[in-house]
C-alpha cells in the first residue's frame, strides 16, 4: 500500500525561499525569550494564510462602545471587514449601552456580530474595570465555546492594511507606538509600590498598548481575571494605576511573557507621523475630540 503524503494532498504552494542570512536588519524581530516580533518583511502573508486557513479557526473580537463611543463602530467594523482576519470565521462581540445605535454592517461569509447590552457609565474607571470583567463573563458564557482565539480592541480605531493570522499566538501583546524608542525608565508604568501594577525602574521589557490584547481564549481569560482582581484590590486601597488597565496589563506581561509581540504597525496613532521602521500601518487610533466623546 502506498502511504498518502499529507503534505501533497493539495496543490503545491510556491513561495520565495526563506533566507538564513538576509532579512530585516533595521528592527529586532525576536524578543530575548524568543517570541517573534511581527514586522512587515518578517513573514510571508501567502504562506501564513496557507498554514492557518485549513485549520478553520474562529476568531472572537470584543469591542466596547459605551455612550458616545458608538460613533466609532461604523468605521471600526467596515475597515475590519476589509483588513482584519479576512477569510476567517469571525465573531464580533459589541458591548454597548446603546444597542439601537449599532450600525448595520455588511459582513462577509463566516462572519457574525452580536450586540450585548451592558450598563452605561460616566466614569472611565468604571468602564475600564468593567471591560475586564465583562470580557471574562462573556468568555465563560459563550466565547469559550464559540472561538479559538480572541482579540480585545479599542473601538476608537481603524484598520488600514492586512492584519492576518501572523498575529495569532498563545498570548499576544502589541508594542505601544509612543514609547518604542525609549529606555525602560521612561515608560509610563505604574511606579508607586502601593499599587499592584507597580514596576520598578530597572525592570520592564517593552511598553505594551492597552488597545489590544489577544491570544488563546483561555490565556486571555486568565489575563483579564488577574488584571481585574488587581484593579479592584487597588481600588479598595483608593489607588488607581497611572494608565488604569494598561498599567495592570504591562505588569502582567512582565511576569507572564507574551508568546508573540506585534510591532507598532499593529497599533499606531493617527496624530503620529510614520517612522522609517514602520513600513505599513495596519491599525491605528483615530484622532478624537475628547470634549465630544467623553462623558465629562
Ligand atoms: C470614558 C471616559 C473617559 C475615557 C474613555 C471613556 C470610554 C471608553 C467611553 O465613554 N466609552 C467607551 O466605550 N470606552 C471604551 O474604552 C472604548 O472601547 C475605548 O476605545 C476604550 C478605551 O478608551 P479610550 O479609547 O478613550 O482610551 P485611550 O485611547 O486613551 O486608550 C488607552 O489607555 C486606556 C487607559 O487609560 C486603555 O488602556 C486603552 O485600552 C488604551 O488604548
Ligand atoms: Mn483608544
Amino acid at each position: 500500500e502506498i502511504p498518502i503524503d499529507e503534505d501533497q494532498k493539495s496543490t503545491r504552494l510556491l513561495y520565495k525561499q526563506p533566507s538564513v542570512l538576509v532579512g530585516r536588519t533595521d528592527v529586532v524581530s525576536v524578543t530575548p525569550w524568543l517570541a517573534p516580533i511581527v514586522w512587515e518583511g518578517t513573514f510571508d502573508p501567502v504562506l501564513v494564510d496557507n498554514i492557518y486557513k485549513p485549520m478553520n479557526l474562529t476568531i472572537a473580537t470584543t469591542v466596547f462602545a459605551i455612550g458616545k463611543y458608538v460613533r466609532f463602530l461604523q468605521d471600526f467594523l467596515d475597515t475590519a471587514e476589509k483588513h482584519f482576519m479576512v477569510g476567517f470565521n469571525m465573531r464580533y462581540y459589541v458591548f454597548t449601552d446603546r444597542p439601537h445605535d449599532v450600525p448595520s454592517v455588511n459582513l462577509t461569509r463566516g462572519r457574525h456580530l452580536s450586540v450585548i447590552q451592558v450598563p452605561g457609565s460616566n466614569r472611565w474607571q468604571e468602564i475600564s474595570a468593567r471591560r475586564m470583567e465583562i470580557i471574562q463573563t462573556t468568555i465563560e458564557r459563550q466565547i469559550r465555546r464559540e472561538a479559538d482565539y480572541i482579540f480585545c480592541l479599542d473601538v476608537d480605531s481603524k484598520f488600514h492594511a492586512r492584519w492576518g493570522p501572523e498575529s495569532l499566538g498563545r498570548l499576544v501583546a502589541v508594542i505601544h507606538p509612543g514609547y518604542y524608542e525609549q529606555t525602560r525608565d521612561r515608560f509610563p508604568y505604574e511606579r508607586r509600590p502601593a499599587s499592584t501594577a507597580y514596576i520598578p525602574m530597572d525592570e520592564g521589557d517593552y511598553y505594551y498598548g492597552g488597545a489590544m490584547i489577544g491570544g488563546f481564549v483561555e490565556d486571555v481569560y486568565t489575563l483579564t481575571k488577574v488584571c481585574q482582581t488587581r484593579f479592584e484590590e487597588d481600588a479598595g486601597n483608593s489607588i488607581e494605576a497611572a494608565w488604569q488597565e494598561e498599567s495592570h496589563l504591562n505588569r502582567y506581561l512582565l511576569y507572564n511573557k507574551p508568546s508573540k509581540v506585534l510591532s507598532p504597525e499593529y497599533l499606531w496613532q493617527d496624530f503620529k507621523a510614520k517612522t522609517k521602521e514602520v513600513k505599513v500601518i495596519r491599525f491605528s487610533g483615530v484622532i478624537k475630540n475628547y470634549a465630544d466623546v467623553r462623558p465629562n
